[in-house]
């Protein structure tokens, strides 16, 4: 399984978080990848390859121009106006606000393009988040012409980027872009598989419309579990996306056998969707030491979760998702990783 890898990704490193009422070291940070790079390396994977430049075909079929502008020039326009450090949102578009437009202050379109402010944007940000994407293009590519599968490590994340929003720690909504890439050779229904812990709000907004691409998400219930305000059970698209999404909200505390249960369920409606390929938001949040999340996953359990998409016999791509446990990401990672090539190889 070839890995496709920027050290770029650590040009997005923001100096904190908003986490409760403290401001903290973020928990989305360049050390993450270091955990999975050296265990890749250890359990004898191929050397990871850099991606080329950013191809934004694909990155403009999924995202709205205004945005792409926005996330490019936002960090210069927030110095050029006197503010000071790094962008970040504080106030938001909320309910029965009837004035719902880009504004022209830089901070003002900090808080119409935020959908948290969680997630801040640097000098360089912008240049991770690209590196970042194309490692998706990369890795969509490389299964494309053959070579059946591949991993995108992808850092920042991006299953929570949606059309025109960021946060959750994400930027451009890399297995979106992947999507695209893979449509651009042809193949033309997709499935989208997020096993992040939570919900692919993003994802599920860019295709809502979209019947050739099936979107499914497990997560936790959006009752306790960040973003709040998607990823309900009767969320299954609208217009000719009717029936493509599917979201597996479930309580915290979540082990394996009912985790489980819902993956099986959404292999089973892969199947009948009948995709040309498939793409794993693959965040390892579900792990029960994550420290920002509420699932019981066992680093075993991820073994289980690659032998069972490696049966599906499809063209597969992995883009990194969330997964915070520094000292086990790794481990977890390259489980689902071997899980799947043993499956292939079996
Ligand atoms: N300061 C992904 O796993 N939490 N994103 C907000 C904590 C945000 C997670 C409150 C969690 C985002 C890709
Ligand atoms: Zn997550």
């Amino acid at each position: 399984m070839q890995t496709y890898f920027s050290a770029d990704h650590a040009l997005h490193a923001p100096s904190f978080e908003l986490h409760g009422g403290a401001m903290v070291e973020p928990f989305e940070k360049p050390s993450r990848i270091d955990s999975i790079l050296e265990r890749l390396a250890s359990r004898g994977f191929d050397a990871p390859r850099a991606p080329g430049d950013l191809d934004m075909a694909p990155v403009r079929t999924v995202h709205d121009a205004g945005y792409l502008r926005f996330l490019e020039t936002a960090w210069d326009e927030w110095n050029a106006a006197g503010l000071a450090g790094d962008v970040i949102a504080n106030a938001n578009c909320a309910r029965r606000m009837p004035a719902v437009r880009e504004p022209r202050k830089i901070d003002a379109r900090a808080a119409y393009y935020a959908l948290a402010a969680d997630t801040a944007i640097t000098q360089t940000t912008w240049r991770a988040a690209t590196s970042s994407a194309a490692c998706a293009v990369a890795a969509a590519r490389h299964a494309a012409a053959g070579s059946d599968c591949a991993f995108a490590l992808c850092r920042p994340p991006g299953h929570h980027a949606a059309v025109d929003m960021f946060g959750g720690y994400c930027f451009l909504n890399n297995t979106a872009i992947a999507a695209a890439t893979f449509r651009q050779t042809g193949a033309n229904r997709i499935a989208i598989l997020d096993v992040d812990f939570h919900h692919g709000n993003g994802t599920q907004d860019i295709f809502y419309e979209c019947g050739d691409t099936l979107t499914l998400s497990i997560h936790g219930h959006p009752d306790f579990a960040y973003p709040y305000f998607s990823g309900l059970a009767e969320e299954t698209g609208v217009g000719r996306g009717e029936g493509a999404n599917v979201n597996y909200p479930l309580p915290a505390g979540t082990t394996w056998s009912t985790w489980k249960r819902a993956f099986e369920s959404c292999l089973q409606r892969m199947r009948s969707f009948g995709p040309d390929a498939v793409l794993v938001a693959l965040g390892v949040d579900t792990f029960e030491h994550d420290p920002i999340s509420s699932f019981a996953l066992r680093s075993d359990d991820y073994l289980r979760i690659g032998e069972q998409l490696g049966s599906m016999a499809l063209p597969t791509v992995f883009c990194m998702e969330g997964g915070y446990a520094l000292e086990s990401v790794g481990l977890n990672v390259v489980n689902v990783l071997e899980g799947f090539l043993n499956a292939r190889r079996a």
